[in-house]
């Protein structure tokens, strides 16, 4: 019998999760909230405190109707009629056979016949759960025939800090694409809360297998109210995240019509008149606040994280640009993306200098696991650090040449917004834009764009604007911005008094203006004959 594996309870008695409630208490009420499946883990308990417990945890999940499974001890599932156990990797010699006499006493013997013992040992119909944090633990615990895989650790959490490795949802995906045959249940686990608990089940997935459901410890045990943070997980894994991608139908003539839609995009965009959450490096601050000015929107500036609560609820985006970062940028950050992800308003990431310094480094990993972006736009250097920053296993383009060709670069932006089921914008004298299916190559601008800073990190900007008032395709939204940019950059270089990056700047900003000025009238003749 399949088992409902999508809202898994851990169960954790450390007084600094169970906080001197009575554990059966706190699982009976997550079950009314709509736990499916319980695991009773506990490492700390002597084998008869154990089954002491276990089974009045059994008496109360049946009453439920749900699986009650035990951590590590098979002996403890047998004693209690459990339905079945969760094996971890690291705890393969804790097996206490105590009754069975002829049981081998070499502890290497223990480690490898601890599944088969355990399939041997409990009824046919037990359910037999595996811990795996790599492709071949997942495919041997498959081999070996586990019912359902653990798959770990998602984020970093205090409730278990001696795990192997954080794979996050890039390492998921990774398994998942590697086990895609097989029919065997899966469950994410570790750090999983309801501010992630979307983006974790959306992101891990790949195209032909998906998480069956997330495990939860401390969000559950811990909370406040665990029936109602239950009940919220169970609503939350039912939606579908506010960011999610809309699926769309494969059409023909792909790039041409979708490079009519810019000019109504356009318009749109003015239309809306989108606010934009600017946390951007100082150098580009002032420029950046006057391109979305020109272009209709409304900038505000601001690094305070907490402050996002209250702009998310504006029909605007947030930009994330670690240009200049300091010792405060990245928990700045992740509140905000916090803030946005939630409200479902979109997120766009500008890895300023991802792979300059360590700090940098660990900043992209911190925020690729702290929340979903609907755009990450970067160089290639900056897109490749994004890449390796989230990979288990890397492939196809990490271990190519430092400088791609145009095909290596569409693959690369292709390859991250399908891991990351978002668009990516790789740019350059050629700009990449992809969402993971559709790859669009953009030519337009002017060599003057590169002679004056802000000009790329303005694109994050714009991008923002556009994704917040076009959300049913960002690869179009994210065009049209880039498109209206570029041809404004051409306008103003084409005039006669602009003879350099100086006189550039306010002619750029004039014909970002004027477009802006057009499109608001409904003239769309700035576009004709220029993308
Ligand atoms: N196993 P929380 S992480 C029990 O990675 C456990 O295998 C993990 O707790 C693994 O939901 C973990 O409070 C703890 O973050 C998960
Ligand atoms: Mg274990």
């Amino acid at each position: 019998m399949p088992v409902d594996l999508s809202l898994y309870l851990v169960t954790d008695s450390t007084p600094a999760i169970l906080k001197g409630r009575d554990l059966c208490t706190v699982v009976e009420e997550a079950l009314k909230g709509g736990v499916t499946v319980v695991q009773y883990r506990d490492k700390k308990s002597d084998t008869g405190d154990l089954i002491k417990t276990a089974k009045k945890l059994h008496q109360i999940t049946q009453k439920y109707g749900v699986p009650l499974l035990i951590n590590d001890r098979v002996d403890v599932a047998l004693a209690v009629g459990a339905e079945g156990v969760h094996l971890g990797q690291d705890d393969m010699s804790m097996f206490h056979m105590f009754w069975i006499r002829d049981f081998p006493a070499e502890t290497d013997t223990l480690k490898i016949a601890d599944f088969e013992l355990a399939k041997k040992l409990l009824p046919q119909d037990a359910i037999i759960g595996i811990s795996t944090s790599s492709i071949e633990e997942a495919k041997k615990a498959i081999a070996d025939g586990a019912d359902y895989l653990g798959i770990g650790t998602m984020f970093a959490t205090p409730t278990k800090t001696n795990t192997k490795s954080t794979i996050g949802t890039a390492g998921t995906q990774a398994i998942l694409t590697a086990i895609s045959d097989s029919s065997v249940g899966t469950v994410s686990i570790g750090g999983i809360n309801h501010s992630n608990v979307q983006r974790v089940l959306y992101q891990s997935r790949s195209p032909k297998k998906a998480l069956d459901g997330v495990a939860i410890v401390s969000a559950i045990v811990a909370a406040e109210d665990p029936k109602a943070s239950a009940e919220e997980f169970a609503r939350l894994i039912k939606s579908t995240p506010a960011f999610a991608l809309t699926p769309r139908s494969a059409r023909a003539n792909e790039a041409e019509a979708l490079v009519q839609e810019v000019p109504q995009t356009v318009r749109k965009m003015v239309e809306v008149h989108p606010l934009v959450h600017n946390m951007i490096n100082f150098v580009v601050s002032n420029f950046v606040a006057n391109v979305a000015l020109s272009i209709g929107a409304s900038p505000i500036m601001s690094p305070y994280g907490e402050e996002a609560t209250d702009l998310c609820k504006f029909d605007g985006a947030l930009l994330i640009n670690m240009g200049t970062l300091t010792s405060e940028s990245v928990s700045n950050y992740q509140k905000a993306i916090k803030a946005y992800n939630t409200r479902g308003n979109p997120v766009v990431y500008d890895p300023v200098g991802a792979a300059a310094t360590d700090i940098r480094r660990k900043a992209v990993s911190q925020l690729m696991a702290g929340g979903y972006f609907d755009l990450i736009k970067g160089n290639e250097g900056e897109i490749r650090q994004v890449w390796g920053s989230g990979t288990v296993q890397q492939r196809g383009v990490d271990s190519g040449p430092s400088n791609l060709d145009g095909q290596q670069k569409a693959a690369l932006a292709r390859d991250l917004a399908r891991r990351e089921r978002n668009v990516v914008l790789l740019t350059g004298p050629v700009d990449y834009l992809s969402d993971g299916e559709r790859v669009i190559a953009v030519e337009n601008g002017h060599p003057y764009l590169g002679q004056v800073t802000g000009t790329g990190c303005a694109i994050g900007t714009i991008s923002g604007c556009f994704l917040t008032a076009h959300r049913s395709d960002k690869l179009l939204a994210v065009l049209s911005g880039i498109l209206m940019y570029e041809i404004a950059a051409e306008n103003a270089a084409s005039k006669e008094y602009v003879r350099g990056p100086g006189s550039f700047v306010p002619a750029f900003l004039d014909e970002l203006y004027a477009i802006r000025t057009a499109a608001s009238k409904g003239d769309d003749s700035w576009f004709v004959g220029r993308a």
